[in-house]
């Protein structure tokens, strides 16, 4: 009949042959992908928290970003740290995906692996790590190329990692960027295309020198190299979430405050950071996005330039970055540091829509006397109602804050939240209520462990 015929499912995956009739009408989304996101300006601790959720995950994908990020993992007496790698790489039963989002600079990639391969990351991670054929290159000259706007921005520097994200993200917009299936597929093709995205950045910029037969030599053997890891990820992401029984878990970068959209404009990264980008990063459906973690670091820090309305350019900025250990993991840059940031937060959870919070480095407050929180922004004599759009706006609010007392006492050791010192408990109770959203786990250190679960 009519009906039968509208109400068959045909699966890609067994050349159209019909097996179970469905009810389509019915059809709920078997499986859902978790996902984890900075919630300040990077750098709160989402290595650690994909770490601790992948011992139980089959799939660990990144959306978005580049070999900007960097994302620390501690387990024992090591320290791992992944760039473009998702954090999932060292658990061996879990498969790695790069997404058609991010951005991928081959050199890095396997310089990376080299690093970590010295720290004990096993040579097979190669049969584990899937990469987008979708996934845009980043070459040498786009990181060139970020280094020359970034000196003629001059004094309007963004402060950028020098990676080539920018420039890469303009490429793919502009419709002259190079995929990884442009490099696996007709190399005279990508050889032109190439030669063509280095005369227009030369336009740009004639001071740029690239050698370009040396680099299309180079990419030959890049070529070879990736092949085996390269796939179709919307394929293997879509079976994925049609089996029930897969975990699978999404590693965003960077954080919602350097969004192209949502972020502190200019003065952000090029990639969407938030929960959109989870799903135009990968191809998934917003219907199969589970839980998204909003991972908090107790205090707020910045790397780079632009607005930071609650940073503390004193004393206890500097005690913050001393016992925080706040400089850059790609570039070792000392960050900026400051009090926790409410409006800012509320205004992420506001985007992403947190089912809950992974609250990180709270033993990093454990010397104050004092702890700060920025609850409000006037501007004016006003009250803002939310995380304002105009940088200038910004610059020139006065924030609001409530002061809580310290706990003075070191939280590392401690398993239990009933066992966190009762100031403590009332810090994390605090964000909980003025955030409106659940903090599930409290970060008291470092490694795998120091992770307590709430609830
Ligand atoms: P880019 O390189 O174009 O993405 O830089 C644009 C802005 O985005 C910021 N950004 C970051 N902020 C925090 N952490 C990042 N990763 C590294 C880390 C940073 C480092 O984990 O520490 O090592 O310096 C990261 N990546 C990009 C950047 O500072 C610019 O403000
Ligand atoms: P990511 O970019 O969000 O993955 O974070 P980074 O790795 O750039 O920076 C976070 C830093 O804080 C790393 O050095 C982590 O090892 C560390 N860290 C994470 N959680 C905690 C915590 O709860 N306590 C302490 N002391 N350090 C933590
Ligand atoms: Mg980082």
């Amino acid at each position: 009949s009519e009906m039968a015929a509208l109400v068959r499912a045909g699966d890609i995956q067994n050349n159209g042959e019909i097996d179970n009739p469905v009810d389509f009408r019915r059809v709920t989304p078997k499986n859902k992908a978790t996902v984890v996101l900075g919630a300040q300006w990077g750098d709160e601790g989402k290595g650690k928290v994909v770490d601790m959720l992948a011992t139980h995950v089959d799939i660990v994908a990144r959306c978005q970003g580049g070999n900007n990020a960097g994302h620390t993992v501690v387990v024992g007496d090591k320290m791992y740290d992944f760039h473009l790698f998702p954090s999932g790489i060292i658990h061996t039963a879990c498969t790695s995906v790069i997404g058609n989002g991010v951005v991928v600079h081959l050199p890095g990639l396997f310089e990376e692996a080299k690093k970590n391969e010295a720290l004990g990351l096993k040579p097979d991670w190669r049969k584990r790590l899937l990469i987008s054929d979708r996934a845009h290159l980043v070459f040498d000259m786009h990181q060139a190329v970020d280094g020359l706007q970034e000196l003629r921005r001059g004094i309007k520097s963004i402060g950028t990692t020098k990676k080539g994200i920018g420039p890469t993200y303009s490429s793919k917009a502009a419709r002259s960027g190079i995929r990884v299936c442009d490099l696996l597929g007709d190399f005279q093709l990508f050889a032109e295309k190439f030669r063509n995205l280095v005369d227009s950045f030369r336009g740009m910029f004639p001071s740029l020198v690239v050698d370009v037969d040396a680099e299309l030599a180079r990419y030959a053997g890049f070529a070879t190299e990736i092949r085996p890891m390269v796939g179709d990820t919307v394929l293997f992401m879509h079976n994925a979430l049609a089996d029930s029984a897969k975990n699978i878990l999404v590693e965003g970068a960077n954080a919602l405050m350097l969004d192209i959209d949502f972020g502190t404009y200019p003065y952000v990264t090029s990639s969407s950071c938030g929960i959109g980008g989870a799903c135009t990063g990968l191809g998934i459906p917003p219907r199969n996005v589970g839980d998204v973690y909003g991972v908090v670091k107790a205090y707020t820090t910045r790397v780079g330039d632009g607005p930071f309305p609650t940073e503390q350019e004193n004393e206890v900025g500097g005690k913050l970055r001393d016992a925080g250990h706040e400089y850059g993991v790609t570039t070792g840059r000392p960050r900026r540091c400051g009090w926790l940031d409410i409006v800012l937060l509320r205004y992420t959870h506001m985007v992403n829509g947190y089912s809950a919070i992974a609250l990180t480095k709270l033993d990093i407050l454990d010397s104050f006397d004092e702890v700060k929180i920025g609850v409000g922004y006037r501007s004016g004599g006003e009250t803002l109602p939310n995380f304002p759009a105009d940088p200038a706006v910004l610059r020139a609010i006065e924030v609001e804050y409530i002061t809580l007392p310290g706990w003075k006492s070191p939280i590392g050791a401690l398993r239990k939240f009933e066992e966190l010192p009762e100031n403590a408990k009332t810090y994390v109770r605090t964000i909980e209520g003025l955030m409106r959203a659940p903090v599930k786990w409290v970060g008291v250190g470092q490694s795998r462990e120091c992770m307590i679960q709430v609830y």
